[in-house]
């Protein structure tokens, strides 16, 4: 403690005050022990950015019930004290001028204030009219518990698998990369791996920009004297860029080519890890039908699949030079190097974003760049929660708690045995995926669109989902279409939502997190959210509640209890449904050490809630010592780390989907893209991110300091292209494609430079729409969408 007993008793009669009065009509904010008080009377508190899926840690300050201050937490081993431009600004984001404060029904062409009573009503009402065609679209920014909540809720209560993530759109196809490849998803390394690697690649990925704070952790080894090669293998140059060694860039799409490119040069120069194959590995390539896990192979046929690709003719392919193919197969053939794999969304979105996923884990394998630190291929997520809760909780339609899925006659038993509920509740058959989900939402009912009423939460689809005139807008005309949106500002998704609820944001909740290395982080609730927004894991139970009153059968469980009865010390039930009452418990606490029975089936294993108010996250499997203490790992699937490892074994892939502990080498075609340009549109046109802004902008744009380095959406242009068309840099031009257009400014020779035949547009902004333009074509597996590329023109605006 660094208070003295005068400050702390006078904080601490300050803090009971403040929270009587708040008490009227809000919950309490609950006592946190890794808090303390400085000397000009701020509160620090730990919690996880808000933002990204490198997942820092910040110290939060706190005065008068406002959140006053943010510097970087020295203790947590992610971020090591630093942040990046949005994370130093992150308590900025709660104190927007329009914050959404109170629930709002649309009435015509208005929205009007209503009360919690009664929002709660009508999607109660909804709900028992329709069970079926509700679906719940959720998030990759859903905290742990209001995933589960939500999961619970859905699959266990109203049996309807009508329940699918944000995440659809950027992780998924990572998702069935790791299952097909090692029966079990999520990274075998973790970021320990970027501080030990000699060589580091990304594929198609942004780090400065994106991960900002790894990026740094990578960079900053130069300055200490250490070697590190980075290859940037991307479609445009980026900050990421600058910092590269070697630039190779590439033909969108053609990156499968690059990787074939790579196996072939191992076996032909007899390069790859023999030893490290034959003991480790099977062979895999896609089935016809095509199934996720394809058919087997044996070595001598996956050597000729690769042979035809040549460094010639994957540069026919690619446009990357065949010495720079060279390079990367003489890399991968080198023993003494270290090599690390980083990607991100442009591996996976991607309409073979499965078989990339797949290729990249493979090139590791088969040269035997795995399992040592610094060896591995690290898929990277974005958002803050795309692992712990979507993945880890399994909120995908198909999916249930631990890496089950609701096909899985046994794995529905153990679901329905957890939570208590009746056998059978669980429907064996997945719920729509994103993508199918708004398409029926913006189908009328009489043509099949079978989804009626949609709850999005922490999401804002009406920017965010591809091809928006096909899957969002029709919506929003059609008349018995019902839209409830929990966000925390007005958005593209709550201008034309039938109703509002206000939602509490970051610090003003408790919370838990799970990043890109299986890191599970813990929040407090640290200030009270504004008017009358409410914890959206509350607006769930609340509605769960409503129904068990109205006597929906799946709201009770075996023994006729709530399914989410929360009890006190004394094991005396709390009606948490009540607001006011919502913070008598720990409901965070509750769920989550529910939640922890699932994750040891597949090895995931977490540490009890209290682990995680003592650390700054913990990496999964955490398992307990003889001495009571909780020991995370850093490498899977080693038996140097892993405790699920058997001796002697040296390396085992203990949920093989062939049984016999192997890993698989895929080998996937290069196909061609859904979309490319031609004499109509013949330019590509390419999707993504800046540093400033967090996606769709409604949290970032409000963060004066924020938007105002990055005012506004633009689009980078070619110089070459630019005088071709006679556009000169700051003209706004029309940008169109098949399915829809939008007007900005040019940029040329901006922070990114796309090549000659191709251009870039962020989607931070949402007075220009790009996702109007975007294609919604998708992997046939993971169905995420593909964002990275299509077929657009550009012309001046008004020629
Ligand atoms: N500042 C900031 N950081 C963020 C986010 C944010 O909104 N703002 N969002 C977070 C989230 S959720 C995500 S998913 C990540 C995204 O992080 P990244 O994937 O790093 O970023 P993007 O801008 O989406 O991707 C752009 C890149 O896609 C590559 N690309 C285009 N076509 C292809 C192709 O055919 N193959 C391959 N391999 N690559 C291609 C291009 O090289 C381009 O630079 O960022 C996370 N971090
Ligand atoms: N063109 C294009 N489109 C893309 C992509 C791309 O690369 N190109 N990438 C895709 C990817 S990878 C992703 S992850 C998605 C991201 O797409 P979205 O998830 O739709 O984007 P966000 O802006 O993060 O939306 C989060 C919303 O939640 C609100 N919010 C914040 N905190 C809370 C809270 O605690 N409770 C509630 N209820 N609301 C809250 C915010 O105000 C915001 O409206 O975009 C996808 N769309
Ligand atoms: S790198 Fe990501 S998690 Fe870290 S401070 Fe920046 S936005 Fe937040
Ligand atoms: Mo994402």
């Amino acid at each position: 403690m660094t208070m003295d007993r005068r400050t702390f008793s006078k904080l601490a009669a300050m803090s009971v005050a403040t929270t009587a009065a708040a008490r009227l009509a809000h919950a309490k904010v609950p006592e946190n022990p890794s808090q303390r008080v400085d000397p000009n009377g701020v509160t620090w508190a730990k919690a996880p950015c808000r933002f990204c899926g490198t997942g820092c840690h910040v110290q939060v300050g706190t005065r008068s019930g406002k959140v006053v201050s943010i510097a970087g937490d020295a203790k947590a081993e992610v971020n090591r004290g630093l942040a990046c431009v949005k994370g130093y600004h992150v308590g900025l984001i709660l104190y927007g001028k329009d914050r959404l404060t109170q629930p709002l029904l649309k009435q015509g062409d208005r929205h009007v204030p209503i009360s919690w009573e009664r929002a709660i009503d009508v999607i109660a009402q909804r709900i028992m009219a329709d069970p079926k065609s509700f679906a719940f679209y959720g998030s990759g920014q859903w905290t742990i518990p209001e995933g589960y909540a939500a999961q619970k809720f859905m699959k266990g209560g109203l049996s309807n698998n009508h329940i699918d993530p944000n995440a659809r759109l950027c992780m998924a196809s990572a998702v069935t990369g790791f299952v097909s490849t090692y029966g079990v998803d999520e990274p075998a390394g973790t970021f320990t791996d970027i501080d030990k690697a000699d060589v580091v690649i990304c594929w198609g990925n942004n780090p400065a920009e994106m991960h900002p704070v790894l990026f740094s952790r990578l960079i900053d080894r130069r300055a200490r004297g250490e070697k590190i090669t980075l290859i940037d293998i991307g479609t445009r140059r980026t900050r990421t860029t600058d910092h590269a060694q070697h630039y190779l860039e590439f033909k969108p799409h053609t990156d499968t080519a690059i990787v074939n490119g790579i196996a072939h040069l191992l076996i032909k120069n007899g390069t790859w890890d023999k030893e490290f194959v034959e003991k480790f590995c099977n062979f895999r390539a896609p089935s016809d039908p095509p199934t996720l896990n394809g058919k087997a192979i044996t070595f001598e046929e996956y050597k000729k699949f690769v042979e035809p690709y040549t460094p010639e003719y994957v540069e026919e392919l690619s446009d990357v030079p065949a010495a720079d193919i060279r390079l990367l197969g003489e890399l991968f053939g080198r023993r003494d190097l270290k090599i690390t794999s980083l990607w991100c969304m442009g591996v996976n979105q991607h309409t073979q974003g499965t078989a990339m996923n797949q290729m990249l884990h493979g090139i590791h394998f088969l040269s035997g760049h795995f399992g040592k630190p610094g060896d591995s291929p690290t898929s990277l997520t974005g958002q803050p929660s795309a692992c712990g809760t979507v993945r880890e909780v399994g909120t995908l339609a198909h999916a249930l708690p631990g890496g089950r899925v609701v096909a899985d006659e046994q794995h529905r038993k153990d679901a329905e045995d957890i939570w208590n509920v009746k056998p059978g509740s669980i429907d064996p058959k997945p719920g729509y995926h994103t993508v199918l989900m708004w398409e029926k939402f913006s189908t009328p009912k009489e043509q099949g669109g079978d989804i009626s009423t949609i709850w999005v939460q922490v999401t804002n689809p009406g920017q965010t989902l591809p091809n928006l005139n096909k899957l969002f807008h029709p919506s929003r005309k059609l008349k018995d279409k019902f839209l409830i949106v929990s966000d925390v500002y007005p958005t593209a998704t709550t201008k034309d939502a039938d109703l509002i609820l206000p939602s509490a944001l970051w610090v003003e909740k408790n919370g838990m997190t799970g990043n890109s290395e299986r890191r599970t982080q813990q929040w407090f609730k640290m200030v009270e959210p504004p008017g009358q927004a409410r914890d959206d894991v509350w607006q769930t139970l609340a509605v769960a509640r409503r129904l068990f009153d109205l006597g929906h059968p799946g709201m009770k469980d075996r023994d006729g209890n709530f399914i989410f009865d929360m009890k006190d010390e004394s094991g005396k039930s709390v009606p948490v449904w009540d607001f006011r009452r919502f913070y008598d418990v720990n409901v965070d606490e509750q769920l989550f050490n529910e939640y922890r029975k699932f994750t040891p089936y597949k090895h995931k294993n977490l540490a009890p809630y209290q682990e995680y108010v003592k650390a700054r996250g913990l990496r999964w499997p955490v398992v307990e010592q003889s001495d009571g203490s909780w020991r995370e790992t850093q490498f899977r699937f080693t038996e140097f780390d892993d405790p699920f490892v058997k001796k002697g074994a040296g390396i085992q892939f203990y949920h093989s989907v062939t049984k016999d502990d192997r890993a698989q080498i895929w080998f996937n075609p290069y196909m061609p893209p859904p979309e490319s340009p031609d004499a109509d549109y013949p330019l590509w046109l390419c999707t993504g991110r800046v540093i400033e802004h967090w996606h769709s902008g409604t949290m970032t744009m409000r963060v004066g300091p924020l938007r105002r380095s990055m005012p506004q959406a633009y689009v980078e242009v070619n110089r070459d292209d630019a005088q071709k068309l006679g556009i000169r840099d700051g003209e706004v031009v029309v940008v169109e494609s098949r399915r829809g257009s939008v007007e900005l400014p040019v940029w040329i020779d901006g922070r990114g430079k796309p090549p000659k035949g191709s251009v870039f547009v962020p989607f931070f902004d949402e007075r220009i729409m790009i996702n109007n333009v975007t294609l919604d074509a998708h992997d046939p597996f993971s169905k995420q969408p593909d964002y990275k590329k299509c077929a657009v023109r550009l012309r001046r605006k008004g020629a």
